[in-house]
């Protein structure tokens, strides 16, 4: 159906220039395609052209029936966590970490059951009180800063997430953690693991406001046992200078929990890139695959706050791993660095 409409559209495209000969076309939505376009010589056209198509989703359109409120920020962070419901078609799972269903900025994720045309066929909200999240969620914890799709990690057959809340308490304040969450084929929670200071497996030694979970992968198994494995981002870590940022690789087991975890920060991992204060080191993280074919999934980091070329440049760092999830090599992406002459 969609497709008929974007050749009208191209149709319509193509008449419009055979009739005026003008240039000046761009591309519209439908929300503005009743605008007037300015030409160059200060005239107006009629000439606009939809370049594929796209599809609105907010709290009153593309097909999206649940409620959002004012400042909850849905589509701050967004993942394709699979098939959930076995339809053929992926879906989506989007962050809305300031959602206040049972507290002032707790957080939800919706979980999007999306037809083939980009629109929501259904949805399913997870938070304190809905989608039979049996975790606890606080104020300011911000559940769904960041969302990955985990593959199915229990392997009962449905695809699971990883759910960021860097506002976590445990341990003290804004340590930050993450939450596993198994999912059913209808986006509700079966079962849910929080991976935290001293909660889940984990071991590793967070500090106040280091914000852990505020960026979260599936980088793909790096020790090898079949069982895909997390990087968490951490950057506001003090490793090196004050928020010089670090990213925790977490080998996990199939229940949820960690079975062993690797810092990466100036100080440590085997990383010999500098990281310097406020450059938040881990505030994106992505999985790359296995870029240099050692049989060990790579990584690629995020440095907003890297100053190479001038204040707050931004960069980014790809890490090569070993299998205990060490970085054996670096390569830093930032302004006239790695082969990147995209200005800054
Ligand atoms: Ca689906
Ligand atoms: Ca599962
Ligand atoms: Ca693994
Ligand atoms: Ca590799």
């Amino acid at each position: 159906m969609h497709f008929n409409k974007r050749y009208a559209y191209a149709l319509i495209f193509v008449s419009s220039l055979l009739l005026t000969g003008s240039s000046g076309f761009r591309c519209s939505s439908d929300d503005d395609s009743k605008n007037k376009n300015k030409n160059s010589s200060g005239g107006e056209t009629d000439i606009r052209v939809r370049v594929g198509d796209e599809q609105k989703i907010s709290a009153d359109s593309g097909g999206f029936n649940g409620n959002l409120d004012d400042g909850d920020q849905f589509g701050s962070a967004i993942a394709d966590p699979g098939d959930l419901e076995v339809d053929g078609v992926r879906d989506l799972a989007v962050g809305t970490p300031f959602n206040d269903d049972d507290g002032s900025d707790e957080g939800a994720v919706w979980i999007l059951f999306m037809d083939d045309d980009g629109r929501v066929d259904q949805q399913q909200k997870i938070s304190s009180n809905a989608g039979s999240f049996g975790g606890d969620l606080n104020d300011d914890d911000l559940f769904g800063s960041a969302v990955a799709g985990i593959g199915d990690l229990n392997n009962d057959g449905a695809f699971d997430l990883a759910v960021g809340v860097p506002g976590d308490d445990k341990g003290g304040t804004d340590r930050g953690g993450v939450w596993i969450l198994f999912l059913d084929a209808e986006g509700k929670v079966r079962q849910q693991q929080k991976i935290a200071d001293d909660a889940g497996g984990f071991g590793g030694n967070l500090d106040d406001d280091d914000r852990f979970g505020s960026a979260v992968a599936d980088i793909g198994d790096v020790n090898g046992d079949g069982i895909p494995d997390l990087a968490v981002g951490s950057p506001n870590n003090d490793s090196g200078s004050d928020n010089a940022g670090a990213v925790w690789i977490l080998m996990m087991q199939a229940d949820g929990k960690v079975d062993a975890w690797q810092k990466v920060s100036d100080s440590a991992g085997g990383f010999n890139g500098n990281l310097d204060a406020d450059d938040h080191f881990g505030a994106a993280i992505t999985g790359i695959g296995d870029l240099d074919n050692n049989g060990v999934p790579d990584l690629a980091v995020g440095v907003p706050g890297n100053d190479k070329g001038g204040t707050d440049r931004g960069a980014v760092w790809i890490l090569f791993l070993n299998a205990e999830g060490k970085v054996q090599q670096e390569q830093k992406i930032a302004d006239d660095a790695g082969g990147f002459g995209g200005g800054t």
